[in-house]
């Protein structure tokens, strides 16, 4: 089985991304690209609070729905998808920006990619002792169509150890493309480094208990962000893995193109992952977040 060679043990290690093409067979990425499609058709927008998803400091959505969403298929929108009045500024299946956070707990098809034994491979050759999977998420960004000129669907400057935080850190992000990623259409893109150079300065954490309510705890001082960002396009069935302290983001998509995405975030079982992040088990039906193997001991 597939997992990491030494070069891109070492490219990952030194840069904080690795993005390696052809993960996906063109079937499996169509079959989980078709499943996104099929996804986005069962929003049923008369029981929606209308959440929206944003990780910008000032405005993140810290709801009940959002909070249950660990193990389930919830729906979050794009900023610009609804009007102060609540109405819909664009059709509806093309107002989703993500489904989350629990596919790999209830669609068969995102369980099957995630609980691979390449998934499983590369959780060895990184070194985890009990990997276990956090959240999965279908991520996309709509295009542009008719007059809407541009999509408010960026995702700002972030690391991801800010919203899944661990003692010591040890997320990484498994991120699949399901299509061609461009410029044009908002690929990922990373300061390389940044995972030794960057410290976690803050962390996401829930300020109610299960009620709901988070906010941003400052942890140190933020330092001026160096270097330049260096984008990761890349095609379809592509895996990019994210270090969980490297500096990330994505541009809008300004093009008539989708790009849809499926991603989902593992930590490591040894580390302590306490009661303040946003995310918590034991959620229904487990009292535990999933192991991607049993342990060999
Ligand atoms: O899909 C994107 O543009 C951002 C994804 C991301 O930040 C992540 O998966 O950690
Ligand atoms: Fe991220």
């Amino acid at each position: 089985m597939p997992g990491l060679t030494n070069d891109q043990k070492e490219f990952f290690d030194k840069e904080g991304m690795l993005c390696i093409e052809n993960f996906l067979t063109p079937e499996e990425t169509n079959q989980l690209l078709e499943q996104s499609k099929l996804l986005l058709t069962k929003v049923d927008l008369s029981n929606h609070t209308k959440t929206t998803f944003k990780t910008a400091d000032e405005d993140h959505i810290g709801d009940k729905y959002f909070f249950e969403s660990a193990d389930k298929t919830s729906f979050f929108f794009d900023i610009d998808a609804f009007t102060s009045n609540g109405e819909l500024t664009v059709e509806l299946s093309k107002a989703i920006n993500k489904i989350g956070h629990g596919l790999h707990i209830q669609n068969p098809l995102f369980k099957k990619v995630t609980f691979s034994d390449s998934v499983k491979q590369i959780a060895k050759d990184l070194n985890y002792k009990d990997p276990k999977v956090l959240q999965s998420m279908c991520i996309f960004k709509q295009p542009i169509s008719g007059d809407v000129k541009e999509r408010d669907n960026a995702v700002p400057p972030h690391n991801d150890a800010t919203f899944l935080f661990t003692n010591p850190q040890s997320a990484v992000g498994f991120w699949i493309a399901l299509e061609d990623c461009t410029l044009e259409n908002g690929c990922l893109s990373y300061i390389p480094g940044t995972h030794k150079t960057y410290p976690v300065s803050k962390r996401f954490v829930r300020t109610n208990g299960l009620q709901g309510g988070c906010k941003f705890e400052q942890l140190e001082d933020e330092k001026p962000v160096e270097g330049e960002y260096k984008h990761v396009p890349c095609k379809a069935g592509s895996l990019i893995l994210i270090h969980n302290s490297v500096l990330h983001k994505s541009e809008k998509n300004k093009s008539d193109k989708s790009r849809y995405a499926y991603a989902f975030h593992i930590i490591d079982g040894v580390t302590e992952y306490d009661n303040k992040n946003w995310l918590q088990v034991p959620y229904e039906g487990g009292s535990e977040f999933s192991k991607l193997y049993k342990i060999e001991v």
